[in-house]
C-alpha cells in the first residue's frame, strides 16, 4: 500500500492539519510524532528506501527497532496537508536506540524535528508507564497556555489547579494534573530529560514562554488533550482580562465529588 494510502498516515496529516488550524503552528512551529504499530509498518515497509543512519543526541533504547512518522524540522504544519512528502518523514530507530535513519518522506531533504529528543525521550517513558498504549507526542504553540507562564508562579500545582477550575472536564481530562518546565535552551538533551522526568508523571508538560508537550493513545486523544487545555487557558486569560480575583471557582470538595462520579483519582497534593 502506498503510504499515504493507509489510514493511520490520513489520521496524523488531518491531526497536523487541525493543529495549523487552531493557530498553533505558526511559521515552522510545533511537531508531531507517532510511534507505528508493527502492522501499520507492515503495510507500508515495501515504499522504505533507508538513508543514512544519524545520531538521536540521546539514547532511548526501549525505543529499539520502532517506526516513527516524525515532522521536518523547519517545515510548516501548514504545509502537511498538501505536500506531506515533503514535510515529515518515517524514521527508524537502530537496535540500541542511539540512531535514526529516515526511511520515507522529507523527499526534499532535511531533517525529522529539532525537538527529536525531547519526543522520543517522552516516547520511551510513555512506553514504560503506559504499557506501549500511548503513541503521540504533540508539541504545540498555542498562546493562552504560553500567556499564562508570564503571570503565574511556574509550578507543577498552581497550573493543574488553575487549569482545572476553568473548566469542569479538565480533572477528568487530565486527571494526573499538569508539569511545568522553567524557560530553558529548546532543542537539545536538557529540555528532553526535563520533559520526560514530567512525563512519568503526567500527559501534559508545559514549557515556560514557549508551548506544550502533550502525550496521548491516538490522534483524537492526544489533539484533544492539547485542544482541551488551551481551552481552559483561555478562560483563565479571559477571566484575568476581566478581574485580578475570581468572585467564584469550583472548590477542592467540588473536585472530590466530581472524582467520585467521574470515577477519576485527582491526587490530594492538588486539591487543598
Ligand atoms: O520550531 O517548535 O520547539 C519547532 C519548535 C521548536
Ligand atoms: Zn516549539
Amino acid at each position: 500500500m502506498k503510504v499515504l494510502d493507509a489510514e493511520f498516515v490520513k489520521g496524523y496529516i488531518r491531526m497536523a492539519n487541525d493543529g495549523w488550524e487552531q493557530g498553533w503552528h505558526e511559521r515552522n512551529g510545533g511537531n508531531l510524532t507517532y510511534r507505528m504499530k508493527p502492522e501499520e509498518v507492515e503495510q507500508v515497509k515495501e515504499n522504505f528506501t533507508p538513508k543514512e543512519w544519524t545520531p538521536i543526541g540521546t539514547s532511548v533504547p526501549k525505543l529499539a527497532g520502532e517506526y516513527f512518522m516524525a515532522t521536518g524540522s523547519g517545515k510548516y504544519f501548514r504545509n502537511v496537508i498538501i505536500k506531506p512528502e515533503d514535510s515529515f518523514a518515517i524514521i527508524e530507530i537502530d537496535d540500541k536506540g542511539e540512531n535514526y535513519r529516515i526511511v520515507w518522506g522529507l523527499v526534499n531533504g532535511g531533517r525529522p524535528t529539532s525537538e527529536l529528543p525531547s519526543h522520543l525521550m517522552n516516547h520511551e517513558v510513555k512506553v514504560i508507564a503506559t504499557g506501549g498504549k500511548h503513541r503521540v507526542i504533540y508539541h504545540a504553540h498555542p498562546a493562552n497556555v504560553i500567556a499564562m507562564t508570564f503571570v503565574l508562579p511556574l509550578e507543577d500545582k498552581v497550573f493543574t489547579r488553575e487549569l482545572w477550575e476553568m473548566a469542569t472536564e479538565c480533572p477528568v481530562v487530565f486527571p494526573d494534573g499538569v508539569g511545568v518546565v522553567p524557560w530553558m535552551v529548546p532543542g537539545g538533551r536538557d529540555i528532553a530529560v526535563a520533559t520526560s522526568e514530567l512525563m512519568k508523571k503526567y500527559d501534559v508538560a508545559i514549557w515556560a514562554h514557549h508551548g506544550i508537550f502533550v502525550s496521548g493513545e491516538d490522534f483524537d486523544l492526544t489533539f484533544g488533550l492539547m485542544h482541551t487545555v488551551e481551552k481552559s487557558a483561555e478562560i483563565f486569560v479571559k477571566v484575568r482580562s476581566m478581574a485580578d480575583a475570581k468572585r467564584q471557582t469550583i472548590t477542592s470538595q467540588d473536585f472530590r465529588d466530581l472524582a467520585k462520579d467521574f470515577k477519576v483519582t485527582l491526587p490530594e497534593e492538588f486539591l487543598d
